[in-house]
């Protein structure tokens, strides 16, 4: 074994084995007792590696060894909760997601925590990769390279429990992904490269100047073959060469998809005649704050529909984020079936998420640079050994949360400065501090929001504006009741409690400034 392979190893690979029944027993409530005791054992070993190398109690026992599991991270970006078909949202089409929901846990309410940037994607995977909350994570970010070096970073933690990690897609984070993973294939941009024929568009009585599976526009199209199809191939690489390795694998399969330019194959276009897509019930030509909230036209990615906002606009946004979503899946699709015919599925587990989700037409927004659900909120399942099928778990959770949990798969113990939970305990239906009280969000110094018990609070400081909605009664966020008398005190609970969870996360803006009387 090369030092490449295991570069911060504190215990050699056969000193990290697990027994296949402890791995297997992860998630059962009802394990036997020799299990058990087992899985203690096989517990205490990982997170001290020196009574490993005094001598494995495990290898002393007569129980079967297995390799740890292995891990495949699939990864979308701006891809809303909404759109998966099985959970009932949306008219789309998203088969191979279906089945994984269907096979697995949905986690119904993951949440990003926010951004410090109009490119939310940056603190997102920021977050995810570091395990850093929001603001813990800005203040890395600049340095991020130097928490690479001293392997702090999720894959490099994963490798230190001797896994092979394998990288492909969208990176957008501030430091070498080549140096980050043990093998990088294509390290995609942010976002594909961008057309001034992909904005303001389409505008009423003119032909439209974009064509979504025309690849003179470039995009996802630039090389010849459309991204989502090469990440997928990429991956399905990864799975052949793992496959002939004794190391178990981290995968993080990142795709562009369904990020703009919005672009699929005229087949995947054509699912989604306009008549069967629908204008979403907060649809409104223009947000009232838009300009104090930082989402005005001067924002990239509000700029791709014209201002106003059009029904049309938007139902042809809508049916081109559709086409790129449904595309993406077939190649999950190809992806799984290659894991399947490997023989891989048994003893992988699968996370698939985003990275936060996307407005297109809700309340008069394009992008996700705000705090609805819209763009907060992202689709989060997980498929594995023992864990239940067909579940849905609506404690709300934040989606960076996938980060410890895949370390306490490994049996990598998880760094003081990780401030997200693993969710083994949930799944198992157990308590944990992944069960958050509250959902904490940000944007800029211009948002804040708090979600607690079937309650949001957003907060616009500059513009001096309260948002109170009942996401009980009220998933869509239509009914604002913050300046309703008879919510005054739930609105100065969630106020206090905004305040509280600024303090956990290190949030120094100053809130009562603009809201004295809350
Ligand atoms: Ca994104």
């Amino acid at each position: 074994m090369s030092r490449l392979d295991y570069p911060h190893r504190m215990t050699s690979p056969k000193q990290t084995r697990w027994s296949i029944r402890a791995s297997a027993a992860l998630l059962q409530r009802d394990i036997a007792l020799p299990v058990l005791v087992s899985l203690a054992v096989t517990f205490a070993n990982s997170v001290h590696p020196q009574a490993l190398a005094a001598g494995s109690r495990s290898e002393q026992s007569n129980t079967p060894i297995a390799k740890p599991p292995n891990l495949l991270f699939l990864f979308a970006d701006d891809q809303c909760f909404e759109t998966v078909r099985a959970f009932g949202h949306t008219d789309i089409d998203t088969p191979n997601l279906d089945r994984l929901a269907a096979r697995g846990t949905t986690f119904t309410h993951a949440y990003n925590m926010g951004s410090w940037s109009g490119a939310v994607c940056i603190p997102s995977r920021t977050m995810l990769i570091t395990g850093r909350s929001l603001w813990r994570a800005q203040a890395i970010y600049h340095t991020t390279d130097q928490e690479r070096t001293a392997g702090r970073l999720w894959p490099q933690l994963l490798q230190g429990r001797g896994y092979r990690t394998y990288f492909t897609g969208k990176w957008h984070i501030n430091t070498d992904a080549a140096s980050t993973f043990n093998v990088a294939k294509h390290i995609r941009p942010g976002m594909p490269k961008d057309m001034p024929e992909g904005y303001n568009r389409p505008l009423t009585g003119q032909p439209d100047p974009w064509n979504p599976s025309d690849p003179k526009h470039g995009g996802f199209w630039e090389g010849g073959e459309h991204w989502s199809e090469v990440t997928a191939e990429d991956a399905i690489e990864f799975l052949g060469e793992a496959r002939r390795r004794s190391e178990p694998f981290f995968m993080y399969v990142a795709f562009n998809a369904p990020h703009d330019p919005r672009q699929s194959p005229q087949e995947y276009v054509d699912k989604y005649p306009l008549d069967r897509v629908q204008v979403p019930a907060s649809f409104l030509p223009e947000y009232p704050h838009q300009d104090a909230i930082g989402c005005g036209p001067g924002l990239r990615d509000e700029r791709l529909g014209p201002f106003p906002r059009t029904e049309h606009a938007v139902k042809v946004h809508r049916r081109e984020y559709y086409a790129l979503i449904t595309h993406l899946d077939a190649q999950i699709g190809r992806v799984l079936a290659a894991l399947e015919s490997n023989g891989q599925t048994e003893n992988t587990w699968i996370f698939f998420t985003a990275d936060h989700g996307l407005a297109v037409g809700h309340h008069g927004l394009f992008g996700k640079q705000n705090l609805y659900d819209h763009s907060l909120r992202v689709p989060f399942m997980v498929v594995g050994p023992g864990v239940k099928a067909g579940q849905k778990i609506s404690a709300p959770i934040y989606l960076q949360d996938v980060m410890p949990t895949v370390l306490e798969l490994a049996g990598a113990p998880k760094p003081a400065h990780v401030d997200f939970h693993s969710l083994l305990p949930l799944l198992r239906g157990e308590s944990s501090p992944a069960r958050r009280e509250a959902i904490y969000g940000a944007y800029l110094e211009l948002q804040r929001a708090v979600i607690h018990d079937g309650w949001k609070l957003i907060l616009y400081p500059k513009a001096k504006v309260a948002r109170l909605y009942h996401l009980a009664e009220d998933p869509s966020e239509l009914k604002d009741l913050a300046d309703d008398p008879a919510h005054k005190e739930i609105t100065q609970q969630l106020f206090r409690r905004l305040l509280a969870l600024q303090q956990e996360f290190g949030d120094k803006l100053d809130l009562t400034v603009a809201f004295p009387n809350l």
